[in-house]
């Protein structure tokens, strides 16, 4: 399954995220969604913010822990 990084590259630190994931030569989409809504909150991101990462049933949030 292709990494998901939900968040747009408007935002700097969705950029370092997408970035850090090219560069270690892994497929990604950059798919946009509603952070605001419960079902991104309650599954990706509780504070409502992007980028956040899902690769199969990994799920991060925070762009420096998912650069780590
Ligand atoms: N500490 C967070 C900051 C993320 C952040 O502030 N993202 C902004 C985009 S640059 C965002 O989601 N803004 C929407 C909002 O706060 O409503 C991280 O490093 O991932």
């Amino acid at each position: 399954m292709t990494i998901k990084i939900y968040g747009s590259f408007r935002s700097p630190f969705v950029m370092a995220a997408g970035l850090t994931v090219y560069v270690k030569d892994q497929e990604f989409e950059l798919l946009m969604t509603n952070i605001k809504s419960p079902e991104y909150m309650n599954k990706f991101n509780p504070f409502g913010k992007m980028p956040s990462y899902q690769d199969e049933d990994i799920i991060l949030f925070e762009s420096k822990a998912i650069m780590r």
